[in-house]
């Protein structure tokens, strides 16, 4: 069976390479070969051949015009041997698979072209790097009896790879459990820079941590935007969570010690303590952000990373990191960032794990960062 299959791998091609005008045969070939995967198939077909390449394509050539009905019922039979094993036409990836062994030339087309999607999906260099080097472990040498074994290998792979990727710094974090078993008032810190959910979050937090049953208070210590407060106003009123406002341009970290001061007073569970979005370069900024978390003592530090931020994700959790410090990230907006390319660098590359992700602009729109959940998003 094998046998029979390989040389009807190479004689159509043959033909092919001959013809002088294109065939009703000829498209369905171009789909499964590119041209320097024909040229290999001429080059092993015509070893056996006494003639030279270019006498012996021009001898096909002479034939098919003699003979066209010959040529075409060649054709055809070889077509319907191949119907035994009729494969559905894949997609690029998987144009190779009519070997039996996959050659290291084959590979390297598979590798390159996975490369190019990870990095266009804010993939990492070294994340990338990690799984195209395990795809390549798994495939090197194979030999398959089928096409679909490839797919199989090369799906099962991935998802192995991706879910060492994610499982790397990954923290079975059960916040309310954390909570519970800690003095009170637990305090929270939220930070990032400009724009990448931090207010949004908190209402989302607030919002949990009620339907937990426990108590949470604002502090609403961006003193920096003028809207800033009432934003958060907003959101408290909705959700019924009191909330300490601080003046417009006042002391940040005296809002946060109030609300704790409140906190301890009235008996409440948790302070969720809003910060002005500052780029991680402005010194300033961090300054302030380093103070409040000084003075707080926070039990908890969350960086807040939008999905969408591509590479400049890394970077800024990196900064925050060294400057600041941080205990985890809410990656936020996952619902608008198709390729979640974002949440495999940061998995791997940080010390720190994800442990929230944002999937929406609703309260009850924030869930636990559960690796599994995301590799078969990723895979889908
Ligand atoms: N789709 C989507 N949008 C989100 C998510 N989280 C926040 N947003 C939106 O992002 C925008 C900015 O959110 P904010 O919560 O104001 O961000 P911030 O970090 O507090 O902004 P600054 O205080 O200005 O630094 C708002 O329109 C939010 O509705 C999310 O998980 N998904
Ligand atoms: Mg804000």
């Amino acid at each position: 069976m094998s046998k029979l299959k390989g040389s009807e791998e190479q004689e159509p091609k043959q033909v092919e390479k001959g013809q002088a005008e294109p065939s009703a045969e000829s498209p369905k070939r171009e789909n499964r070969a590119s041209p320097s995967q024909v040229e290999r198939e001429i080059e092993r077909t015509t070893q056996p051949e006494t003639k030279a390449p270019a006498e012996n394509a021009t001898e096909i050539a002479k034939t098919e015009k003699e003979k066209p009905e010959t040529a075409a019922q060649i054709a055809r039979e070889k077509q319907d041997v191949k119907g035994e094993e009729k494969e559905e036409k894949r997609f690029g990836f998987f144009d190779f698979l009519r070997y039996k062994t996959i050659k290291e030339e084959d590979l390297n087309d598979l590798l390159e072209e996975l490369k190019l999607e990870l990095v266009e999906s804010d993939v990492s260099f070294d994340v990338t790097q990690k799984i195209a080097d395990d795809l390549a472990n798994a495939l090197r040498g194979k030999k398959v009896a089928r096409s679909q074994d490839i797919e199989e290998i090369v799906r099962e792979t991935l998802k192995k790879s991706i879910t060492e990727v994610m499982t790397k710094n990954y923290r079975n974090f059960d916040l309310i459990d954390e909570i519970k078993k800690s003095p009170r008032p637990y305090v929270i810190v939220f930070f990032g820079v400009n724009g990448v959910g931090k207010t949004t979050t908190i209402a989302k937090f607030a919002y949990f941590l009620k339907k937990n049953g426990l108590k949470p208070i604002i502090a609403a210590s961006d003193t920096f935007r003028a809207a800033a407060q009432e934003q958060l106003v907003y959101h408290a009123t909705k959700l019924e969570v009191p909330i300490v406002k601080g003046k417009y341009g006042g002391d940040p970290a005296a809002v946060a010690v109030d609300a704790i001061n409140a906190a301890k007073s009235r008996g409440l569970d948790v302070v969720l303590v809003d910060t002005a979005g500052r780029m991680h370069v402005d010194a300033d900024l961090v300054e302030e952000l380093r103070k409040i978390i000084r003075v707080t003592k926070p039990n908890l530090r969350l960086l807040i990373i939008d999905s969408l931020a591509g590479s400049d994700a890394l970077e800024q959790a990196k900064v925050f990191n060294e400057k600041v410090g941080y205990d985890g990230v809410v990656l936020s907006k996952i619902d608008a960032d198709v390729k979640g390319g974002i949440a495999l660098s940061l998995a791997y590359e940080l010390e720190k794990p994800v442990l929230f992700l944002g999937v929406g602009q609703g309260y009850e729109d924030l869930i636990p960062f559960d690796p599994e959940w995301f590799v078969k998003r990723l895979l889908e």
